[in-house]
């Protein structure tokens, strides 16, 4: 099969010095087995974005993906929509993730009009959108350039649109934090990944994952100008936010 998912291994024998993570090759060859043993919460997640998307998602609007990385996000809409509900466009910066969402996306939802991009989510340009996704993509960026990105988002989302935002996040209180992130090693653990896996691949994250608190997410969203904002799921240090933009007069 061309898109046989290997067992995240990169982590497993001890390293002299490990790199900072990227999502090259090696990745994409693991990736639905990675995210599926350190994200939780992950597969849940996707299911309720139909979910969300059936309620919140104009007929025939326009959905942006944002670090769609191997395009679960169009397929998990796909599986609820039917092709006619919304075009999709993916937007993914690694040319090995892309190059594999979309023959993943031609064989598994060839009706459904999905189309990936390889491209920075910061400098790309926009058109007008219904919904907007970032599942697990914003807390790679720079956080100066959090602000900027979300304002664009904001500004090129229909009135009534939605955007969903998936987040490690960091807990404001250091104990409470400390527990949630002893329990995340917990799950991860239970998942099957070593001492070692975990502790290497919490170096190789160090300064390339910087998760903010769910009070300065929304926050954030909020200062934007989005009328409301609802955490509608946590799992331990992960959550996902949705947030409305108002219709007018609405
Ligand atoms: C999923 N949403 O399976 N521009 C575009 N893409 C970027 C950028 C950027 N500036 N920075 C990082 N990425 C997916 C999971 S993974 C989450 C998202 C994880 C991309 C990066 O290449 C990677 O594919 C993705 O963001 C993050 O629902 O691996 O924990």
């Amino acid at each position: 099969m061309s898109d046989a998912s290997y067992r995240d291994a990169i982590f497993t024998t001890p390293l002299d010095r490990v790199a900072s993570f990227s999502f090259d090759e090696q990745v994409v060859a693991c990736f639905p087995d990675m995210v599926r043993r350190s994200i939780p919460g992950y597969g849940q997640i996707l299911g309720m974005l139909g979910v969300l998307a059936e309620r919140h998602l104009r007929h025939g609007g326009h959905v942006y993906d944002l670090g769609c990385s191997l395009g679960a996000v169009g397929l998990a809409l796909a599986a609820r929509l039917p092709p006619e509900a919304f075009t999709l466009t993916g937007i993914d910066l690694s040319p090995a993730m892309v190059e594999r969402a979309r023959a993943t996306l031609a064989s598994e939802c060839p009706e459904h009009r999905i189309i990936i991009e390889q491209g920075d989510i910061r400098t790309i340009d926009y058109r007008p959108a219904s919904l907007i996704v970032l599942n697990f993509t914003l807390q790679f960026l720079d956080p100066a350039d959090r602000d900027a990105l979300l304002g664009r988002l904001y500004s090129v989302l229909e009135p009534g649109g939605v955007l969903i935002l998936s987040e490690k996040i960091v807990a404001e209180d250091e104990a409470e934090n400390a527990w949630l992130v002893e329990r995340y090693h917990d799950f991860k653990r239970a998942n099957g990944y070593s001492d070692l896996e975990i502790s290497q691949k919490r170096t190789a994250l160090e300064n390339v994952l910087r998760p903010d608190s769910l009070a300065t997410h929304h926050a954030r969203l909020a200062g934007l100008g989005f009328e409301r904002v609802t955490t509608w799921f946590q799992y331990l240090n992960f959550a996902s936010m949705i947030a409305f933009k108002a219709r007018p007069g609405g």
